[in-house]
């Protein structure tokens, strides 16, 4: 940690929180996890989970406080299936969860992997005791996908990161179904250059409402002569019209520092797919992959994001 600038997000002193090793069944990583907390109040980490064949698959684990004790389910809770979604062949990768109020249900948006590419999918579950996959939404190629929790103007939105003319930037879907999604618009690019964030760009958790706007923690990555870094920023986006952008980051506010998100089968990787807002309705604890290894959390809060974010 630099003390010139704010530690926006605090590393749990207990990281990395999951590994692979305590896993009840053979796992060669785990990380990129989703994030909810369930109506009894655990939190529900749905984590990608990847083999020694390199495929990944989806595993819950859940905990009181969203720390630590961590019970992991004994089997996976979502695996692909590629005899019935040839996308999937692959594996499922790194799962975005937003929980539906008016359908009581959560919708998982997913990435699978297959021949052709990276497309989106979706799943929905009441309890996370079973869920029901709708299908691939977004073809390849396509990621890094959420809902918001609610329609805005009678239709479900969805931020999602098609690659286009070779270029990775954040856009926006509609749609009245949740299965066709239409009038997409881009609404975060690359910067360019030497930024932390000019390579590609993609949404990290699903957006936050707050009264200034839908807050939005994303992934930067910069190419240097050692590979790629992948960075965390922040960009608040209208809340009635959320194509529009109101602010960005201009400095990354998360970064990898320590050895777990050093070093690991990708080096230099922080990857949020998941957070949880808890009662005070201003904490939040943000999941992410470190090192494409293993799966730390950070604590923040809703106020110090935005207040930070107004005075860039
Ligand atoms: C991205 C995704 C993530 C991964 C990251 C770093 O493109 O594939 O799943 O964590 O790269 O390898």
């Amino acid at each position: 940690m630099n003390p010139n600038y704010p530690e926006l997000f605090v590393r749990n002193s207990e990281n990395p929180i999951l590994t692979a090793s305590m896993w009840p069944y053979p796992v060669h990583t785990v990380f990129n996890p989703g994030a909810t907390i369930l109506k009894d109040g655990n939190t529900l980490l749905l984590c990608r989970m990847e083999d020694r064949k390199g495929l990944s698959q989806l595993g819950i684990a859940r905990s009181k406080n969203g720390l630590n004790h961590w019970i992991i389910n004994p089997s996976p809770f979502m695996t692909a299936e590629p005899e019935i979604y040839p996308a999937e062949c692959w594996g499922i990768e790194d799962p975005r969860i937003t929980f539906i109020s008016e359908l009581n249900q959560y919708i998982i948006c997913y990435v699978s992997y297959g021949k052709s590419g990276p497309s989106v999918s979706l799943a929905i579950t009441e309890n996370f005791e079973e869920q029901i996959k709708l299908g691939m939404v977004l073809k390849p190629n396509d990621k890094d996908a959420a809902l918001f929790p609610r329609k805005i103007q009678d239709r479900w939105v969805m931020l999602h990161r098609p690659i286009d003319h070779n270029s990775a930037n954040i856009w926006i879907s509609y749609s009245v179904d949740l299965m066709h999604w239409k009038d997409r618009k881009l609404i975060l690019g690359t910067r360019t250059g030497g930024w932390w964030d000019a390579e590609k760009i993609g949404l990290g958790a699903p957006p936050i409402e707050t009264k200034e706007g839908w807050l939005i923690i994303y992934h930067g990555v910069k190419k240097n002569a050692s590979g790629y870094l992948y960075r965390i920023g922040l960009a608040l986006l209208d809340l009635e019209h959320p194509d529009i952008c109101i602010k960005r980051t201009n400095d990354w506010i998360f970064a990898p520092e320590t050895d777990y998100e050093r070093f690991g089968d990708v080096k230099d990787v922080v990857f949020p797919c998941g957070l949880t807002l808890l009662a005070d309705n201003d904490t939040i604890h943000l999941y992410y992959g470190a090192a494409d290894t293993s799966i730390g959390v950070a604590t923040g809060s809703v106020r110090k994001l935005l207040d930070w974010l107004q005075n860039q």
